[in-house]
């Protein structure tokens, strides 16, 4: 077999430029750059559901002379209700980007040196398969990997489990939201799921830990919040950084960063001491009150104080502020988790206060999510269900990480379990997981990586074939029907034709599988037969799906009245979980004090823009008209101190001495003294990325040290601790 090619020759490259600021915005649906359209008449209005985020919202596309001009909410579908957020308005300039990817591509050596070959579908296809067949031959099917993130991957899984892989990995789970999954499924027997099932509209009182909703730009979330705080719900924001949702909260508690289990305890031990917990649903509904009690006995306002650093007043306020409008009250499950490496024990304690809160299947707390069910493709043979041996390394876990996968890809780890093959769909590793130089490496190591994704993201720089999928405008999808308040169907169908040479993804799985020899997992003609084949076994109209983009179900309850009957071991509330004491991990949650940063650094924290997602919109030319680039938050204290001006360009090096920049300072009091913030997705590496080239600085780049969460092995990554100091142009 062919050496693997060196891919480090093909993408190199440090330093970065600079300019502007960015702000918050708290609206929905206004997008400056589509405000020219007065007057004209569309040739047809085609709702699609968005891809700008996972979140999936119903989209209406405008279109005029073969050329889609404008994105509006569906008003027919439930979670947009006729509203986009700022970037689902941007889906116009991912269809016309410039940079997008327009032709396969296969890497070969001229002269000794790397280059892309333009090549036909057929031929790449033919190469992929043919590469893929010699690794399962060599080593199995089990050591090809597919990184899956976004609707489309659902095609790529049922590829892989077709050639005998459960190597199936998502950064959705170890790099987000994973620990708050097991945290609940741990608790309640369910996880909280994307949607959340918060039933905020109808809350009177929400606690948000970190959870930065408002620059977190999930659209039916933002519209829920929005909702209640027009109901006059109270909320109380835990976060180190004056946050957009801080500005609406009645409290703000700028927690020291890593320490908010020990406020949950506190909370907790109010709400039992004082007896201000909901004791009906707490006698009916839960196992392990008593130990937990006791555990939180200790665990008064006043400890909680010393290391959170709030005021214990505060905590027995809030505490009593969200027991006064218990069970219309909740605190917050928050996603994006995987901060300290004890998350799957501060989401126990997030799920644990809820239930003493009494707010499980109630309305105004968590409610019973509803789905349409929509049968398979008849007569599509199962993938080998039977072969599937996914590497679970850590005792709770339910799905392999993505970080492990990516580390048994280097060479010298243990040869049965490594991984000679990757598939990536939708996912920009090199940003995604922590370690960019480690994810590097470990692509360098591999025999082969096949790449599907839109834009020459940096992932495709280390690919030995790109596949250009085309983008959801212009092309058809699974169905979709996410669990939600209402049950539900959507249907991605395309605007306008495929532009360039690029394929819609279930054509690219159906094709590849043709050429693996695996075309009975994949029988229907095209996308449209295997829709309508689905849809007629559930009684839907494909017709009135294509016309309306979404159809309602039936509405049947979500909350539970009296006992409920939930799916843990128990079939209770586990405040104490024995199936963590027998996998010898703590029953019940227990603080960690985080590790304190070194004199003369700050903890490196991050999160979103409300115009961008990740690295997935930082090249795009209508959302980086409006924020360009990212900046660094620093307190203006800790600055003066350290002599730095807003607006100054600064380098950040890391305790690893990584160093990234340049990147502008934003001086602000919004800002604890002992952290600095930026948003994820900026510094893009790719030369091919015109606009997103080298503006900004990326946090990926300095978070080479995590800390793994043990129960289900998240990779936490605010451990990270950085100095700043002036930018010196070389
Ligand atoms: N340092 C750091 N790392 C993080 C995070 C962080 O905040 N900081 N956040 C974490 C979280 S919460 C998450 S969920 C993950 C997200 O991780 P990813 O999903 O990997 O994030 P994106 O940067 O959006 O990468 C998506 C890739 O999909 C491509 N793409 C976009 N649309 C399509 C499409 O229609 N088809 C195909 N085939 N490709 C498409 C984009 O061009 C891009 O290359 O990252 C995690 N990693
Ligand atoms: N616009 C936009 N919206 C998005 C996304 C996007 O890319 N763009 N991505 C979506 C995805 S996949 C996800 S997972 C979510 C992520 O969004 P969230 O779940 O809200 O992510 P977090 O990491 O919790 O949020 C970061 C916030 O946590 C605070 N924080 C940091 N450390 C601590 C701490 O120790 N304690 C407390 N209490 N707060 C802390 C930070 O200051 C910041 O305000 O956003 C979703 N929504
Ligand atoms: S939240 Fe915004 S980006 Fe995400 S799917 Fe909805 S409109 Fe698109
Ligand atoms: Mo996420």
């Amino acid at each position: 077999m062919s050496q693997p090619l060196n891919r480090r020759s093909f993408l190199k490259i440090t330093g970065l430029a600079a300019a502007a600021a960015s702000g918050g915005v708290w609206s929905l649906g206004a997008n400056s750059a589509q405000a020219n359209d007065v007057g004209v008449v569309p040739d047809r209005v085609v709702p699609t559901f968005c891809e700008l985020c996972f979140w999936k919202c119903g989209v209406l596309a405008y279109v005029k002379d073969e050329k889609v001009y404008k994105l509006e909410g569906n008003p027919k579908h439930p979670l947009s209700n006729g509203k986009l957020c700022p970037r689902g308005t941007g889906g116009v300039g991912a269809l016309y980007d410039p940079d997008r990817l327009k032709h396969p591509l296969i890497r070969t050596t001229v002269n000794g040196k790397d280059e892309w070959r333009q090549a036909s579908w057929d031929e790449a296809l033919t190469y992929t398969a043919k590469r893929l067949n010699e690794v399962k031959a060599k080593y199995g099917a089990e050591s090809i990997a597919l990184f899956s993130h976004g609707h489309g991957g659902a095609f790529f899984k049922t590829l892989m489990k077709a050639m005998g892989s459960s190597t199936i990995v998502a950064p959705s789970n170890d790099q987000c939201r994973g620990p708050r999954e097991t945290g609940f499924e741990l608790t309640y027997g369910e996880v909280v799921g994307s949607v959340e099932n918060i039933d905020t509209p109808h809350a009177k009182c929400i606690a948000f830990i970190g959870s930065h909703v408002g620059e977190n730009m999930h659209n039916t979330a933002v519209q829920d919040v929005s909702e209640a705080n027009a109901r006059g719900c109270t909320f109380i924001t835990v976060d180190p950084r004056f946050s957009i949702i801080a500005g609406k909260s009645k409290y703000w508690l700028p927690i020291k960063p890593g320490t908010d289990t020990a406020l949950l305890l506190a909370w907790a031990n109010v709400l039992i001491d004082e007896k201000l917990y909901q004791r009906e649903f707490v006698e009916q509904n839960v196992v392990g009150f008593d130990q937990f009690a006791a555990h939180v006995k200790d665990k008064t306002p006043e400890w909680a104080a010393i290391e959170t650093g709030l005021d214990p007043n505060v905590i027995r306020e809030t505490a009593r502020e969200l027991a006064k409008n218990a069970p219309s009250a909740f605190v917050h499950p928050g996603r994006h988790v995987v901060w300290y490496g004890n998350d799957t024990q501060r989401s126990r304690a997030i799920a644990i206060v809820n239930g003493l809160l009494g707010n499980w299947a109630k309305k105004g707390g968590f409610y019973q999510p509803q789905t349409l069910n929509v049968p398979g493709y008849p007569g599509a043979k199962a993938p080998h269900a039977d072969s599937y041996k996914p590497r679970l390394t850590f005792p709770v876990a339910t799905m392999p990480c993505a970080y492990d996968v990516a580390q048994a890809s280097v060479k010298d780890g243990a040869d049965d379990a490594r991984i000679h093959a990757w598939m990536v769909y939708g996912c920009n590793v090199p940003l995604t997981l922590p370690n960019t130089e480690k994810t590097i490496e470990a692509m360098h190591a591999l025999d082969f990586v096949v790449v599907v994704d839109t834009m020459p993201a940096e992932v495709t720089g280390y690919a030995d074939v790109v596949l250009p999928e085309n983008t959801y405008l212009e092309r058809y999808d699974d169905l979709e029907s996410t669990p939600f308040r209402v049950p539900y169907v959507a249907l991605r169908q395309p605007a306008v034709a495929s532009l360039y040479d690029t394929k819609p993804g279930w054509w690219i799985a159906k094709s590849l599988a043709e050429k693996l020899g695996l075309a009975e997992y994949f029988p229907w003609k095209d996308a449209e037969d295997y829709l309508a084949a689905r849809l007629a076994k559930a009684n839907l109209s494909f017709d009135q799906l294509k016309r309306d983009g979404a159809i309602v179900g039936p509405a049947a309850p979500i909350y539970t009245p009296g006992p409920l009957t939930l799916k843990t071991p128990s079939t209770k509330v586990e405040f104490f979980s024995q199936k963590l004491a027998d996998a010898n991990l703590p029953p019940m949650p227990e603080y960690e004090p985080p590790e304190e940063p070194p004199t003369g650094y700050f903890r490196l924290l991050f999160g979103r823009s409300p115009v961008h997602t990740f690295s997935r919109t930082t090249n795009n030319p209508r959302l980086t008209e409006i924020v360009p680039e990212n900046e660094l938050w620093m307190n203006t204290e800790m600055a003066r101190v350290l002599g730095l001006k807003h607006g100054v360009k600064v380098m950040l090096e890391n305790q690893d001495s990584v160093k990234t920049g340049p990147i502008v300072l934003k001086v602000t009091q919004r800002i604890r003294q002992d952290c600095v913030y930026m948003v994820h997705g900026f510094g893009r590496e790719d030369a091919r990325l015109r606009r997103g080239y080298r503006r900004g600085a990326s946090d990926a780049r300095l978070i080479t040290r995590i800390k793994r969460d043990p129960v289900m092995g998240g990779t936490g990554m605010n451990v990270n601790f950085v100095t700043i100091s002036r930018w010196k142009e070389r």
